[in-house]
């Protein structure tokens, strides 16, 4: 395909509610829209970056900074050939995997619009709808988080996941625990934690959890395998697993039992499949992660969660879980049994609403 131009948008959005996690609360959230032109299509894909680097060294100005001076030169005007071709050429900047994964997404889409396959059956997923969950942000207190959690529930939501943070962990958790015996529940601590500090997490071991997800920091694999050690509930990695390579070595280390994959975090759709191909032959349970995606990126991550060792439901919540305007036609929506549809149509199956892109656009760069 050859590269014929190429345009970032910065985009911000508010949240139709804030989101508020371990490392800081959001109102708005940024990202990078990718638009690839190439032989008479258009390709879309999502940078996840957001404004801050709470979650990840990433934002959208440094993705903005690695995308606009070392990406698009290493593939404007040339003929790139697949997702393979476009790894091999970015090889050179590295890290920075949120940055490649927005533009490995726009191939993507536009290999599936020129085979007329929808990236579904370009990744080899199996499933037509998939099971999905919601992340709950901290709230005020357990008993606003409680009803926050009710609200979920009766607008179908068969799995929740809390934030957690030291000082508002196992009373959170319990509280949710005993309004909700039989509730699919799991907590995520996003690197809050230390070995020591999570000793009071102990309690949570009694909740019945599907697992307990990032308790210690991203570059810590070896507590985490000390602190699996201690606990019957799976831990599992999101933060910490950035390549294919984290993953085996995660794994054979025994720092986790589960693993949380998200194409941005990974650098690209690729690698995230080869994290779930390694899971799969191995037995272990994977999910998909979100990073509060537009209706773009959520479009790609209901595609990969369509592959077959996705065994748990995914953080893909419907569009109307996080924006009352999104920036696709399509809206996504939850199904009576906690499902979303995957998209059929070729490529990721989204259209562009160009007033809302307008709308949310803080800068735009094109070449
Ligand atoms: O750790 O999974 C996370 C959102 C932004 C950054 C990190 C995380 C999250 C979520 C929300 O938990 C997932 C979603 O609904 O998109
Ligand atoms: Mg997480």
């Amino acid at each position: 395909m050859k590269i014929e131009s190429i345009t970032l948008t910065h985009l911000r959005m508010p949240l139709v509610s804030p989101f508020e996690t371990s490392f800081g609360r959001i109102r708005e959230r940024e990202c990078i829209l990718v638009t690839i032109r190439s032989e008479g299509l258009t390709g879309y894909g999502e940078c996840v970056a957001d404004r801050d680097p709470g979650y990840a060294y990433e934002t959208s100005g440094t993705a903005w900074h690695i995308l606009k001076d070392f990406i698009l030169p290493a593939i404007l005007g040339q003929d790139v050939a697949d997702a393979a071709d476009f790894r091999r050429r970015v090889l050179h900047i590295r890290g920075h995997p949120m940055a490649k994964a927005g533009v490995e997404m726009a191939l993507w889409d536009l290999l599936g619009k020129r085979a007329g396959k929808s990236l579904r059956e370009l990744l080899g997923g199996e499933r037509e709808r998939v099971l999905v969950g919601v992340s709950v942000g901290l709230q005020e207190s357990p008993e606003v988080l409680v009803r926050t959690v009710e609200s979920y529930l009766a607008q179908g939501y068969a799995r929740v996941k809390i934030k957690i943070k030291p000082g508002r962990d196992v009373a959170d958790a319990s509280a949710v625990r005993r309004a909700f015996p039989d509730l699919k529940l799991q907590v995520d601590a996003n690197s809050a934690y230390t070995l020591e500090t999570a000793q009071a997490l102990k309690p949570l071991d009694d909740l019945n959890l599907l697992l307990i997800e990032q308790p210690l920091a991203e570059d810590d694999l070896w507590d985490h395998h000390l602190l699996q050690k201690e606990f019957r509930t799976p831990l599992c990695l999101d933060e910490s697993i950035l390549s294919v390579r984290h993953a085996r070595q995660a794994l054979e280390m025994g720092a986790c039992r589960v693993i949380n994959i998200k194409a941005g975090r990974v650098g690209g759709l690729s690698e995230a499949v080869a994290i779930h191909d390694l899971c799969r032959a191995r037995g272990v349970p994977v999910w998909c992660g979100g990073m509060l995606e537009t209706g773009v990126g959520r479009a790609a991550n209901l595609a990969l969660a369509s592959l077959p060792g996705f065994a748990l439901p995914g953080d893909i919540s419907a569009s109307d879980r996080y924006y009352a305007q999104d920036i696709t036609n399509e809206r996504f929506t939850l199904n009576p049994d906690s499902t979303i549809d995957v998209p059929n149509a070729p490529g990721l199956g989204v259209t562009l609403d160009r007033a809302a892109v307008k709308r949310f656009t803080l800068a735009e760069h094109k070449v």
